[in-house]
């Protein structure tokens, strides 16, 4: 696909700004770099609507919250993958009704579980690739870590 601005771009950037709001090309490329990363980030929400309870999409700046709960050796929310920008702050928060000990693959980032109590384990998600949250004792899958 060939930009819009093709040959004409300096010229375009030599013009005044009105005079660069009139031109086009221009008013083309503009709806196009508006537009589709809407599009683009439409299809990640929808994607991840159905995932993790009402989470917003993954802010590189922001910290990642991933809270899960097991209770009766069932996992709440059920496992998702769970999509992370490389360099964001992960915060998962774990809470079991018994002892367990929870566990991030590759990472190898883990916090002991006591019954009842929240757990926290936090890193920076700077490798990417797909990870695997588990715990040991019960053997309980709690999501994938999507990190790119
Ligand atoms: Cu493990």
């Amino acid at each position: 696909m060939r930009s819009p601005l093709g040959r004409s771009a300096r010229p375009a950037f030599a013009l005044s700004f009105p005079a660069l709001l009139a031109h086009r090309p221009f008013i083309g490329l503009l709806r196009r770099l508006v537009l589709v990363p809407l599009l683009g980030l439409a299809v990640v929400t929808g994607a991840t609507a159905c995932g993790s309870s009402g989470a917003d999409a993954p802010a590189p700046t922001g910290v990642k919250e991933i809270t899960v709960t097991i209770a009766a050796r069932k996992v709440t929310p059920p496992p998702v993958r769970v999509d992370v920008a490389k360099g964001q702050k992960v915060r998962i928060t774990v809470t079991s009704d018994v002892a367990d000990f929870a566990h991030v693959h590759g990472y190898d980032k883990g916090a002991e579980l006591k019954p009842g109590t929240p757990a926290t384990i936090e890193f920076v998600a700077d490798q990417s690739g797909l990870f695997e949250a588990e715990t040991h004792d019960q053997e309980l899958q709690l999501f994938q870590l999507l990190v790119r």
